[in-house]
């Protein structure tokens, strides 16, 4: 690693931009024809989010997002990564788009570009039509052949305007945490069914890239965002990093193996031999998924520490990813999960920038010339508004410093990162955790849904317009 780099400034090109996604932040959800997505049925089944909330308003931004360009414009952002959500396209997640649906995204672009912000459009976050989902979902292959249609529809209707398309945002969270530990909409616990899912999303990423570039311009970029893990030892007992590997198959190789190498890693073949025989990876499959990329997106917010173990320990999770009886790991009962140590954000997570250095040097190694974004990075706090009802989170400057100048440090030990999204523009919807965790650079009073820009959004801002990293303090308001 190079010395740190002060002070810290990036290429004139990067792009500075935050991240959202449709279920998180819309609300919205039925209007315009817009239908149910797997996560409308399962936060408003009882027991599955915090306090059974749901998306149902979320920050309105369906109806507020003038609001939300204007303020991304005024803190001086260049990029924006937003998702589509697929059911307010195609109801029922066939057939011929709702024009007004996607009417919701021409004007939201519009808007972008007017504002001379870059968007980058999603396709795929985690919100299935749950018309697919009863047809079996994404362990069923022709929820792959859907997706290509449906990506093909936003590229014919969004791809003259909008040069930087991601498929899938985190297919292992669709996979694992959907089909296997069930914190996740569908809400299934059935493991093999999860790496049938896996399959189907890498088909779908595949067939959608394929999709996407017969109806756009070539210019455009077309990219995949993985919250690949950082995966670390407890030791480096050969036990130890023989559980590194297999929990590394599991949360990385079993997408960037087909995606960027064409094959699956065998130690995973191997591993998960006893739950499935992959013979649904069909001849031409792995072909159809290893279509070249454009750029790889990266989504960072801790490290993974493991042991190998003869079981798993009692008690919470340490794994990070939410409470269940289920493993999301299929095949791993023998690898434990381990709290890394260090500071946590109000998730649970370690802060560790080190972790961003490291997984940027990784894919820098393992696929050179490949342009990075990191599309998301960032932190949940307790956020509160002061007596004058301003929002001051040093804790979240800090976090962005560290993980900004992680990318910068990566840039300087010759990594190509174009740019960063930070996660997320708005306080929104945390899934399982409802409205509880707050990780947007901008404040939002649930009550009255008014946006306050916390003290981070104004010193992300700054380095937006300036290049140069402010100080982490004194703060910035
Ligand atoms: O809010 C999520 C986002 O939808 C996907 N990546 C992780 C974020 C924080 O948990």
């Amino acid at each position: 690693m190079t010395d740190p780099v002060t002070p810290v400034t990036f290429p004139p090109a990067f792009l500075w931009g935050a991240a959202t996604s449709a279920y998180q932040i819309e609300g919205a959800v039925r209007e315009d024809g817009r239908t149910p997505s797997i996560w409308d049925t399962f936060s408003h089944t009882p027991g599955k989010t915090l306090g059974g909330e749901h998306g149902d308003i979320a920050v309105d931004h369906y109806h507020r997002y003038r609001e939300d360009v204007a303020l991304m414009a005024e803190l001086g952002l260049t990029a924006y990564r937003f998702s589509v959500s697929w059911s307010r396209v195609q109801p029922t997640g066939r057939g011929p788009a709702v024009q007004v649906g996607l009417d919701f995204y021409r004007r939201l672009v519009d808007e972008l570009l007017a504002k001379g912000i870059k968007p980058a459009v999603t396709l795929y976050h985690w919100d299935l039509p749950q018309e697919l989902e009863d047809a079996g979902g994404w362990p069923e292959r022709d929820t792959a052949y859907r997706f290509a249609e449906y990506a093909q529809i936003v590229g014919e209707a969004l791809g003259d305007r909008v040069e930087n398309w991601i498929t899938l945002n985190e297919p292992w969270c669709s996979a694992f945490l959907g089909y296997a530990s069930g914190v996740h909409a569908p809400g299934r616990t059935d493991p093999a069914a999860s790496l049938r899912a896996a399959h189907h999303l890498n088909l779908a990423h595949g067939l959608g890239t394929t999709a996407l570039r017969s109806v756009m311009p070539a210019r455009n970029s077309v990219a995949i965002s993985l919250n690949s893990s950082v995966v670390r030892p407890l030791s480096e007992s050969p036990a130890d990093l023989a559980a590194v590997r297999r929990i590394d198959d599991l949360a990385n190789g079993v997408f960037h193996g087909p995606i960027l190498k064409g094959a699956y890693p065998a130690t995973l073949l191997a591993a998960t031999s006893g739950l499935t025989d992959w013979s649904y990876v069909l001849d031409g499959d792995l072909r159809a998924i290893h279509q070249p990329l454009d750029a790889l997106g990266l989504n960072y917010y801790t490290p993974t520490l493991v042991s190998a173990a003869q079981e798993q320990p009692k008690g919470p999770r340490t794994d990070g990813h939410g409470a269940s009886d289920h493993s999301p790991w299929p095949a791993a009962d023998d690898v434990a999960f381990h709290q890394t140590p260090g500071d946590r954000t109000e998730m649970g997570w370690t802060i560790d920038p080190s972790g961003l250095h490291e997984l940027i040097m990784r894919y820098t190694k393992e696929a050179p010339g490949l342009p990075l974004y990191i599309t998301e990075n960032g932190a949940a706090y307790d956020d509160k508004p002061d007596a004058d009802g301003r929002v001051h989170d040093p804790e979240r400057i800090a976090y962005l410093h560290g993980h900004l100048s992680a990318v910068r440090r990566a840039i300087a030990d010759g990594a190509d990162v174009r740019g960063y999204y930070l996660w997320s523009l708005l306080d929104n919807f945390e899934w399982a955790y409802g409205y509880g965790k707050r990780f947007g650079a901008v404040y939002v009073d649930y009550a009255t849904l008014t946006r306050t820009p916390k003290s981070s959004a104004h010193w992300y801002g700054e380095a937006a317009r300036t290049g140069t990293l402010p100080s982490p303090s004194p703060e910035t308001t």
